[in-house]
């Protein structure tokens, strides 16, 4: 099942791309219109440190250390996650806008391995494509994204069909999308939550954001994880949400002497 090396558009023996089965049950039509509402490309990589740049005083960043020894940190979209200190489903008028940032807003010189609690905010009910693209290319390394809260439906998997690229990046996936030579299938193409997106190649996922709240969406090793390889869809707003029950369990700085808001503990 889904071959590394994510030849998709032959038929061979030896695998099958989860792109190539079938939904057992009906797909919602609107997820399979053209167009869909809101369209979102995600490339991911990492970061290589120097070590001078990462071993600084006073400072205490997370890192990965790969084998043949880099010092690496994760970005999608150029940015490494970090947790918010309290959780936004219940806690979120506590916690400093500032805190969060995407691809659209980043923080005014944020750096190369630029860092905040990096959120997508998508109307409710709205149609979500999701266009992964693997810039890591390490060897025999795929990276499966997990998504929490709904499913979504794989319409399209593979690599360049530019023999000329070598490496795929965000890019030429772009460009690949603006001439139609990104492949979208929309015969019954399967729901999943987890999904190894195609080394060196891309991923294309539809979702219908019905299902309010904010849900995790990241490469599911863990250590990838810890290094800042994902981001929150946030799906409507506060007010389609049901309101925090009375005593409900409050989660945070855990210093009794700091009041919220709560701001990132600095190190
Ligand atoms: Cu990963």
């Amino acid at each position: 099942m889904n071959p590394l090396d994510a030849i998709c558009n032959v038929k061979r023996n030896d695998g099958v791309c989860v792109s190539n089965l079938k939904a057992a049950k009906p797909v919602d039509q609107a997820i399979l219109q053209e167009r869909p509402d809101v369209k979102i490309f995600l490339p991911f990589r990492f970061h290589v440190y120097k070590p001078k740049d990462l071993f600084q005083e006073n400072t205490y960043n997370n890192f990965l250390v790969a084998p043949g020894g880099d010092h690496v940190l994760s970005l999608v979209d150029e940015i490494s996650y970090s947790a918010p200190p309290a959780p936004p489903l219940s806690q979120m008028h506590e916690l400093p806008p500032d805190l969060f940032c995407n691809g659209d807003n980043r923080p005014a010189d944020c750096p190369v391995d630029c860092r905040c609690t990096h959120m997508i905010d998508v109307p409710l009910n709205s149609v979500v494509e999701i266009v992964l693209v693997d810039e890591v290319q390490a060897p025999n390394l795929s990276h499966p994204f997990h998504l929490h809260g709904t499913p979504y439906n794989v319409v399209g998997m593979g690599r360049s069909p530019d023999k000329n690229i070598k490496k795929i990046n965000l890019k030429h996936a772009l460009d690949l999308d603006r001439k139609g030579l990104l492949h979208r299938q929309y015969n019954l193409p399967p729901f999943k939550d987890t999904l190894a997106v195609p080394n060196n190649g891309y991923v294309i996922l539809r979702l219908k954001a019905d299902n309010p709240g904010y849900w995790l969406f990241h490469c599911h090793f863990i250590y990838h994880i810890v290094i800042g390889m994902g981001l929150v869809i946030h799906i409507g707003t506060q007010g389609d949400l049901p309101p925090v029950p009375p005593n409900f369990p409050r989660c945070g700085h855990h210093l009794p002497e700091i009041e919220p808001p709560y701001y990132p503990i600095q190190y």
